[in-house]
Order: C-alpha cells, then sequence, then structure tokens
C-alpha cells in the first residue's frame, strides 16, 4: 500500500491509498488526547474523506510511541490541560464539547469507519472506539479503560449507552463504575473489539478489512450500516436511512415523471401497472 498524504495538520496525520483514508492521532506524548485543535481537524479530515467520492472506508488510527518512554496509545480522551469550567478551551479562548461533533460525522457517514487501536483507549478515546462500526485491536499493546467517573467528564451517549447494548448492562456498568483496564482479549471476549491482531500487523490487517469492504456494493454497505443504526438512533436514525431511500427513489421513472410534469405544468402520467407488490 502506498500512503499519499491528503492534508497538513498539526495534532493528526491524514492520508489515503486506494480508496481507504487514514486519519490518526498524533499527539503521542500526551497519550493522544484531544484538545479542541485536535477536534477540529479530526472533523475536517472526516468531512473530506466523507465528500472523497473514492474513499469508502476510513481507518482511525494513532502516530506512537511517545518519545520519553515507547507507550502506544489510540487516544486517551479530552485534553485535561485544556479543560475549562465549561469546557475544551480552544486558541480563540472559547469553550467547547466538540468531540460530540466528530462522534456524530462518524455515526452518520454513509462510509465504514474502522478503529484501529494500537495501544491505550481511554475515556473519550474509549469512546471514539466505540463509535467506530469496527475495531481491531492491538494484541500485545492495546488496552481499553473508562477514566470519565474519575475526572468528572463523562460521555452519556453513544460512549456509555450504545457502549451497553454492544457488551451488556451489567459489564457497560462495571467498565464506567469501576475504571479497570482491560486486554484487547477481554475487549473481544465483551463483544466490544471484532479481532486481535499482532501489533506489528495491525495497520496492514485494518488495510485487508477496508479493501475487503471496497469489493462489497457501496449502496448495501451505506442502507446496512444506517438500518443497523437506526433503531438506537431515533428520529436521526430514521431521517438519515430515509433520506437514502429518497435517493433511490429519485432513481426511477417515477420520480423523473414527478419532477418532469412539475417543471412542464402538466398532471403527472405514473402510468397504470405501477403497483407493484
Ligand atoms: C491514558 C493513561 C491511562 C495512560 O497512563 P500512563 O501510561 O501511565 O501515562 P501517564 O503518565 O498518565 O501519561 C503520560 C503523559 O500524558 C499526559 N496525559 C495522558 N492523558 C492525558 C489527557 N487525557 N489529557 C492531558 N494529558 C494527558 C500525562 O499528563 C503525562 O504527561 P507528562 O509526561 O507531562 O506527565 C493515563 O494517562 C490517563 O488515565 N489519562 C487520563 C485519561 C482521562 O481521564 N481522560 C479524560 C476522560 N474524559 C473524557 O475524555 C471525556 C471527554 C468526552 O469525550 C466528552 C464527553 C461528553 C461531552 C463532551 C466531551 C468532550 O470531550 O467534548
Amino acid at each position: 500500500m502506498t500512503w499519499e498524504t491528503a492534508g497538513e495538520y498539526e495534532d493528526i496525520t491524514y492520508k489515503k491509498s486506494a480508496g481507504v483514508a487514514r486519519i490518526a492521532f498524533n499527539r503521542p506524548n500526551v497519550r493522544n488526547a484531544f484538545r479542541p485543535k485536535t477536534t477540529k481537524e479530526l472533523y475536517d479530515a472526516f468531512y473530506d474523506a466523507q465528500e472523497d467520492t473514492s474513499i469508502g472506508v476510513i481507518l482511525l488510527s494513532a502516530e506512537g510511541p511517545s518519545e520519553k518512554d515507547g507507550v502506544y496509545s489510540f487516544c486517551s480522551g479530552g485534553d485535561q490541560k485544556a479543560r475549562g469550567h465549561k469546557g475544551y478551551v480552544g486558541e480563540d479562548g472559547y469553550h467547547r464539547l466538540n468531540i460530540l461533533e466528530v462522534q456524530r460525522l462518524i455515526r452518520f457517514m454513509p462510509k465504514v469507519v474502522i478503529a484501529v487501536v494500537p495501544g491505550w483507549a481511554v475515556g473519550g478515546g474509549h469512546s471514539l472506539h466505540v463509535v467506530c462500526d469496527i475495531t481491531l485491536a492491538s494484541e500485545e499493546h492495546a488496552k481499553f479503560k473508562q477514566t470519565d467517573a474519575d475526572v468528572t467528564s463523562f460521555d452519556g451517549g453513544y460512549g456509555s449507552a450504545y457502549l451497553a447494548k454492544m457488551v451488556g448492562q451489567k459489564k457497560a456498568r462495571e467498565i464506567f463504575f469501576l475504571g479497570r483496564t482491560y486486554s484487547a482479549q477481554q475487549a473481544l471476549e465483551m463483544g466490544m473489539v471484532n479481532a486481535v491482531v499482532p501489533h506489528d500487523k495491525l495497520e496492514k490487517t485494518a488495510y485487508e478489512w477496508a479493501q475487503e469492504i471496497l469489493a462489497k456494493s457501496p449502496t448495501s454497505i451505506k442502507m446496512l450500516k444506517f438500518a443497523m443504526n437506526l433503531t438506537d438512533d431515533g428520529m436521526v436514525g430514521q431521517q438519515v436511512f430515509a433520506g437514502e431511500a429518497t435517493r433511490l427513489a429519485y432513481m426511477t421513472e417515477e420520480a423523473k415523471e414527478g419532477r418532469n410534469a412539475f417543471l412542464e405544468k402538466r398532471k403527472p402520467d405514473f402510468g397504470k401497472n405501477n403497483w407493484i407488490p
């Protein structure tokens, strides 16, 4: 695989290769904690990948290890040094909670997002892997931990409630209420990781999974993702799924006739034998 740089950022790296985009945290010395600048960059890169019609799968990964002690991290959540009393403070001085916008983009984009977890996935970093469609974890270095209740910075949305759908209510409560550290193998057994992969094969494996997905029908993948989201996302889930149903309807002769009749100021003729059971 040959990666080409797709954007210049400070807190992340962004590359593309043969239908795959790779967005990676690049603050390994703070265990890839996100500050407002990081989340802004993440949103920008994810939006670019969403809009690029050649991209079908996005890998959310991380650079590393850290310089001082050689520790690998996926993400350790909100940067506690940037945390003010109303959110995380950016260079403009405003307090924000904008990782939630990144979560929604991942959740609602019509493409597959794979979390590639090379090390610590903690706090808001844990929530990010939860919201991704698939998670692959390093056998040797991936560690999963929820510290939200230690630092009074908790994710009451997908990070906890959707996690409970994934691993079950009792286990999700244990994860949040005790804040223990779990290995990649334990995370696999709980059902919040799809596969445990030797560390030196993690990125290659993620790329191979992406290529397998890219060989499938894009419309099917998109509709299946939205269908699986729908029941947990309420009216917004219905809106996202239904939007794609409308797009499919636009492709029919009926839709063309409806539009043309309006533009030509005549009654539409939808035909007599089109009420297909
Ligand atoms: C990741 C941990 C377990 C790693 O432990 P380890 O290996 O012993 O390393 P440390 O020595 O602790 O850390 C190394 C250096 O990295 C810095 N650092 C680590 N994590 C952070 C962080 N999150 N923020 C800032 N700095 C961090 C350390 O300070 C150390 O630096 P030096 O070398 O200078 O001493 C361990 O580090 C750990 O537990 N980290 C903290 C994890 C944490 O509590 N994260 C925050 C949890 N909450 C959230 O993330 C929620 C945010 C969120 O998603 C959200 C939810 C709802 C609404 C809005 C939001 C939102 O954020 O917008």
